[in-house]
């Protein structure tokens, strides 16, 4: 086990954070110690014979984070006296650089130090402006060893929602679609309140509400409400780390809407952009992301329709793109945007018969 090992199992503790922690980054941490056999060593250089004595995750926005996490699982695993011991010669790994400031929970930093942890290794500085290199400093001017940047770009791509917000005063934006195989959403011919039209497959619809446990809002065009009256909701998903349904956004900006929509309905919190809370004569994405970022919503799915999607597009909003193609062929109807010409494919994988393709914009 070296370095890279033990922050990429940060990484996958990080990641059970969901989005149950944003507004805050998804973050890990490893405690890890040389073998018992070294134990004469400094243990400050923990390389290859090395098992790790705790780990821990921030688990929920306004709890305990990651680092504090970790050395209570220390603590809970051995005897208090010998945890101590061992905390005084490990070295902790962390996805991202520990706070040196008073939030909703106490410095991080403050942690460390007195724990006596000697070495401390950090994918990513937090570019929080409370934080943006303080942390390490702190460390340093204690006496601790700090090794930054390990799997820096892997660890900023893990924390591409927070970083967004932070570092543009917007949410992590996400395209989203399905389409048939030449490339069309819908047929022409949609009622309003016919329900949703489903191209893709059961398996993709389970793999989408994933998608959306992952983020923190989700936005869709009136004409989509009207028609589709979806639930834009995480039903289909289960899992043990994450229950928070994402915001659902909308417009209505000509007081058209049935309040009987399931959109309406009380099972998760709604926003609506109306002549009353937005300026039409204005740029009303403009004002969209400075309402969600007021709100400090670190990531954004844009579900439809069309038009509100080549919006998106229009403004230059958008940093990843995810289509979803079925094995089906409409022959006309609504045609699907064109894909930004400045993304490129990340991932592709089968979802039953469909093809799930998942682009990111360059950086
Ligand atoms: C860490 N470890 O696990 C996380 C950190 O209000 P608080 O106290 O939760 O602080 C939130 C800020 O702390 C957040 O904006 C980010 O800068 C940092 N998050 N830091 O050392 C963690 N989640
Ligand atoms: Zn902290």
């Amino acid at each position: 086990m070296n370095d890279f090992d033990y922050i990429r199992i940060c990484f996958s503790l990080a990641e059970k954070g969901m989005n149950s922690v944003s507004p805050n980054p998804r973050v890990g941490a490893v405690l890890a110690v040389n073998d018992f056999s070294n134990a004469g060593d400094t243990g400050t250089n923990v390389t290859g014979n090395s098992h790790i004595i705790g780990e821990g995750w921030h688990t929920q926005y306004g709890g305990a984070h990651a680092e504090v996490n970790a050395i209570d699982n220390v603590r809970q695993r051995y005897d208090i006296h010998y945890a101590g011991e061992l905390l005084r010669k490990s070295t902790l790994y962390v996805n991202l650089e520990p706070c040196s400031h008073y939030g909703k929970t106490p410095p991080c930093v403050n942690l460390i130090i007195k724990c006596g942890i000697p070495h401390v290794v950090i994918s990513c500085l937090d570019p929080n402006p409370l934080v943006n290199g303080a942390g390490v400093r702190q460390l340093r001017s204690a006496g601790i060893k700090v090794t930054t940047g390990v799997l820096e770009k892997e660890g900023a791509f893990l924390n591409r929602r927070f970083f967004t917000r932070i570092t543009k005063n917007r949410p992590y934006i996400i395209l989203k679609w399905a389409q048939s195989a030449d490339e069309f959403i819908a047929p022409s011919n949609m009622h309003p309140l016919q329900g949703s039209f489903r191209l893709t497959g059961d398996e993709t619809q389970i793999e989408n509400h994933k998608l959306r446990a992952n983020e923190d809002a989700i936005i869709v065009g009136t004409n989509t409400l009207l028609t589709d009256n979806p639930q834009l909701n995480t039903r289909l998903f289960k899992s043990e780390y994450c229950c928070k349904n994402p915001l659902r956004i909308s417009f209505d900006m000509h007081n058209i809407l049935p309040n009987t929509l399931k959109f309406f309905d009380a099972s998760q919190p709604t926003l609506l952009f109306t002549s009353k809370n937005i300026d039409p004569q204005k740029p009303i994405l403009k004002q969209v992301m400075q309402e969600l970022n007021k709100r400090k919503l670190n990531s954004l799915i844009v579900e439809g329709g069309a038009k509100l999607l080549n919006s998106f597009i229009k403004e230059d909003l958008y940093d990843e793109v995810r289509i979803y193609t079925a094995p089906v062929r409409l022959g006309n109807g609504l045609k699907a945007p064109a894909i930004p010409n400045d993304v490129e494919m990340i991932e592709e994988k089968m979802s039953g018969q469909d093809i799930i393709r998942i682009y990111a914009r360059h950086i």
